[in-house]
């Protein structure tokens, strides 16, 4: 595919290097981020030309970030909210100026991502990350201690430690903001920043909900198609649209994700994809993340490349999650190995797709 991208945490965060991204087959594109700043803060000029300088010395391009993160004040609605929205749309020109199309974020309140479980067993012997309900307990803070602990030194995007300290005070924060509420604070950022996006060419991809069901009382607003239909409607605009993560819609057996694909493709809703499988454990949604191949999951990998190729689309693709395989250890999801792995999939199947319907 041809914009194949792997996602990077930059020099000081990640201990994959921009050369061993550029030595996996049919990768152009590096996912990037500032993963020092905080969300909220404006994304220096000259930290962002140095991220795309050293890109483009590797032979890769850097035209999509994940994840310019969201400011809880602007997901609760608190009036300080304006300040961070003028500082995001700052960001959103500066990534312009270099080269930027798309930005992924997500809305999720207080938490990002939840697994119960970082290093499930697979009977191969290799490790992946897992979600069961019934470790799940009520107390936010313990599974926040869990997936810190747990994720061999590194921090993990969505986990970040000042974020981590200020969960109880964010579950009290959050207290009044229901799925109405929160619905409404997405579309006052969506308007507020969607007209620059427009002028300065850059989309706006959002990530959905992971785990896409609601969790410690918290909303989750973009959990499936219909769920995408009101986010496409809050603003209508070719510049907001979707990031679609097959691994988070898949995780309820209900999302019909090639269908999912082909609907908001066909409206060029789609911006960027991420390609992961998940396998489910039993019949109560719980799963644990898989190699891409279909039949090591739930997710029929084909089909979510046929309704890409369906749909001609031209957007940004990486693999998610991987396994932990051949003694990695390395950033929980985020190692080398199985990632690669998933790409010389991904890539062989869009060959054999493309080569079938010339
Ligand atoms: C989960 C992963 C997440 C994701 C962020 C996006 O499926 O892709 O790390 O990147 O939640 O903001
Ligand atoms: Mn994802």
């Amino acid at each position: 595919m041809k914009n194949m991208g792997f996602r990077w945490y930059g020099d000081n965060n990640d201990s994959i290097t921009l050369s061993d991204i550029r030595q996996i087959p049919g990768v152009s594109q590096v996912v990037g981020t500032l993963f020092d700043i905080p969300a909220g803060e404006v994304w220096p000029k000259d930290q962002i030309k140095h991220l795309k300088d050293e890109v483009e010395a590797a032979g890769l391009k850097l035209e999509v970030i994940e994840s310019v993160n969201i400011h809880d004040d602007i997901k609760i609605g608190l009036p300080t909210r304006d300040q961070y929205i003028e500082n995001y749309i700052e960001t959103i020109r500066n990534l312009a100026e270099y080269g930027v199309k798309v930005i992924c974020y997500n809305f999720m309140p207080v938490f990002d991502w939840v697994r119960t479980d970082l290093h499930y067993l697979l009977p191969d012997g290799s490790t992946a990350m897992a979600f069961e309900q019934k470790y799940l307990t009520d107390d936010p803070q313990s599974i926040a201690d869990a997936m810190q602990k747990n994720s061999n030194g590194y921090v993990q995007a969505g986990w970040e430690p000042e974020r981590m300290a200020e969960i109880k005070r964010l579950m009290t924060a959050y207290k009044d903001v229901d799925t109405e509420k929160l619905t409404a604070n997405l579309k006052y950022f969506l308007d507020a920043i969607i007209p620059v996006c427009e002028k300065y060419d850059v989309r706006m991809a959002m990530h959905p909900d992971d785990p896409p069901r609601e969790l410690f009382g918290l909303p989750r607003i973009y959990k499936n198609r219909d769920d995408m239909l009101k986010i496409e409607q809050l603003h209508e605009s070719p510049y907001n649209g979707f990031t679609i993560c097959c691994g988070s819609l898949g995780e309820n057996p209900q999302n019909d994700v090639p269908a999912i694909i082909r609907e908001f493709a066909a409206k060029d809703r789609v911006f960027f994809i991420h390609g992961r499988n998940i396998k489910f454990i039993n019949d109560d949604g719980d799963f644990h993340e898989s190699a891409a191949l279909s039949s090591e999951g739930s997710l029929d990998m084909y089909e979510i490349m046929k309704a890409l190729y369906d749909n001609d689309y031209q957007g940004y693709i990486r693999p998610d999650h991987g396994r932990d395989i051949w003694h990695e250890n390395g950033r929980p999801g985020y190692g080398l190995y199985d990632r690669a792995l998933s790409i010389n999939y991904l890539n062989g199947l869009w060959e054999a797709i493309n080569k079938d319907h010339r």
